[in-house]
């Protein structure tokens, strides 16, 4: 180590949301000395930054918690079925606090470069303050969609009125009283902002480039016996997050669309509609693999929008066409009735594209639009991203971008680490299940492996672990020809970076199933880390 070095840490963790505070958790635990940096000023990570109207889970609360701790479970009470964020954000604030996190975290913090020095083992992390640290072990927690897509549209800097992103929402209301309000995007984020900011704003302009598909979500609050029911039965809901294709509490019929008739399959997508939730992506085993057995599905909720929506034109432009659930799946509560509010406007930008923003407001290739506010819910630069942000560098200096070719050629062992990288590991990392598996399950899977992984390499005087440059090209082909069967890869979208302008068009997600993974990673731990270089 060098003599300049002002502190050394066995390990450093980025970001204090879901993954971080876990990982901190239990490396503390296993006595290794640990400081999470975190650019924000508290807890929460994706929860902390998306404060947006509206802004709530999409997975049921009783799943999207952690489960390493039975007593954490029957302390806390969740108040609905899919909590909003505030509520998870008070869930996370219990959780550093419970188990006395925040001291061994630095807020205000961001990380933006980490450099691997041989002569050493060591990383050395660089901070925004020009402060720097070294650790043994560098460990990402910065999620999947943590870069915010801004589009760099001509004249943002003239616009008079206020703008904002989803994810980097302001801390203070936003008063949309009295405004014209302009919102950009109608994924995830719009679809959950949009009916609430229509409700308050005297006029809402929606500038849709892609309908969605979006099914209710039916939230309701929660009955305290259910809630009694799910704490008796904490063991269960832990096991079925932990060992299930998905990690979370919904499984999938195993019955193909184009088994049932089509009347039989009418009742099935229509009793899911009702129920909400993602009782409708689990009607059939095959919606995402059968091109027939999806456009069944596809076609149910158009006829819901058309029958949903009054004017017909506005139905119209509101009709997706691409393969159902190939973009993230949406939940919402009242999505295409807002259509039916006399101050709504749907402009379809598809056709007549956004040209630029001017001091008065946004212009299409065929109008001008007068707005005081403009949210763009326009997204985030996913699963690489958020790692691209950050200088990382290997061994022989070289960069994690350069390697991995801006995102063309990411090659990882197990979504977990990558060849030329020694002791870096990261939570939920690109080709892992990650964002396609209910996240907290899949953090606290990353977490127990990576922290097990390092008490191994500790009782063994192990120095560093390295994956084969062998083995992640075998898990990156593996984790491709998974994806080239099903459609996923067949949309436009963050999944496949088809959203950001001149990103390489990759699926870097791992879809062989949570539980299948979960072995894998089992596997070559207990055969002695097998495809990692041990020295
Ligand atoms: O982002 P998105 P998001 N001009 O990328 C449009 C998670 N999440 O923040 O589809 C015009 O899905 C873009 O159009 P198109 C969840 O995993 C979860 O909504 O590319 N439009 C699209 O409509 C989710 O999938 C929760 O044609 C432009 C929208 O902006 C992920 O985060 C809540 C444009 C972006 O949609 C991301 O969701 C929120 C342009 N230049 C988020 N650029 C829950 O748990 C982009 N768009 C419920």
């Amino acid at each position: 180590m060098t003599s300049n070095q002002k502190d050394s840490l066995d390990a450093v963790v980025v970001g204090a949301g879901f993954a971080g505070l876990y990982m901190l958790y239990r490396l503390r635990e296993a006595g290794f000395t640990t400081r999470v940096y975190e650019a924000g000023e508290s807890v929460g990570g994706v929860w902390y930054w998306n404060r947006y109207p509206g802004a709530r889970c999409d997975i049921e609360s009783i799943y999207y918690n952690y489960t390493f701790s039975k007593e954490l479970y029957q302390e806390w009470t969740w108040t609905s079925k899919y909590p909003e964020q505030p509520e998870i954000l008070r869930y996370l604030n219990f959780v550093a606090d419970k188990f006395h996190l925040r001291q061994d975290i630095q807020f205000n913090t961001r990380i933006t470069a980490a450099h691997y020095e041989s002569e050493s083992n060591r990383w050395k992390i660089y901070m925004n303050d020009d402060e720097t640290v070294y650790a043994k072990y560098f460990i990402t927690g910065i999620g999947c969609l943590s870069a915010t897509n801004i589009p760099h549209f001509k004249g943002l800097d003239s616009f008079e009125g206020e703008w904002y992103h989803t994810g980097r929402w302001p801390h203070e209301k936003v008063d949309f009283k009295g405004k014209k309000v302009g919102i950009i995007g109608t994924g995830s984020s719009g679809v959950q902002a949009i009916p609430v900011i229509a409700k308050e704003a005297e006029h809402l302009t929606v500038f849709q480039r892609t309908p969605q598909y979006t099914v209710p979500a039916r939230n309701h609050l929660y009955d305290p016996e259910y809630i009694k029911r799910s704490k008796e039965n904490f063991e269960m809901i832990r096991k079925q997050m932990r060992e299930s294709t998905s990690g979370n509490g919904f499984i999938s019929r195993d019955r193909s669309a184009l088994d049932d008739s089509q009347e039989q399959r009418y009742q099935v997508y229509e009793n899911a509609w009702n129920e909400g939730g993602y009782a409708f992506t689990s009607t059939y085993k095959d919606l995402f693999v059968n091109e027939e057995a999806n456009k069944t599905a596809a076609e149910f909720i158009r006829t819901k929008i058309k029958e949903i929506v009054c004017d017909p034109k506005v139905a119209e432009k509101l009709l997706p066409n691409y393969y159902y659930g190939t973009k993230r799946p949406i939940l919402d509560t009242n999505y295409y009735e807002t259509f039916n509010r006399k101050n709504v406007t749907l402009i379809d930008v598809k056709n007549a594209p956004i040209e630029k923003l001017t001091p008065k407001g946004l212009r299409t290739a065929d109008a001008e639009y007068e707005l005081d506010i403009l949210v763009f819910a326009t997204g985030y630069d996913g699963m690489t991203g958020p790692l691209f942000n950050i200088d990382i560098r290997g061994k022989n200096g070289v960069k994690l971008k350069e390697k991995w070719e801006d995102g063309s050629k990411v090659r990882t062992y197990l979504g977990l680490s990558t060849a030329g990288f020694p002791n870096f590991f990261t939570i939920t990392g690109p080709e892992s299940p990650s964002v396609l598996v209910n996240m907290p399950a899949a953090i606290e899977q990353h977490v127990e492996w990576i922290a097990d992984c390092i008490s191994y390499l500790q009782e063994n005087n192990v120095e560093t672990i390295e994956a084969t440059i062998e083995a992640e090209q075998k898990w990156s082909n593996h984790c491709r020809e998974v994806a080239e069967m099903t459609l996923y890869v067949k949309t436009d979208s963050w999944y496949t970076g088809a959203n950001i302008v001149g990103k390489p068009r990759s699926f870097l997600i791992y879809l062989g199933g949570f539980d299948v993974y979960r072995k894998i990673c089992d596997e070559v731990a207990s055969n002695g880390y097998n495809g990692f270089h041990l020295s």
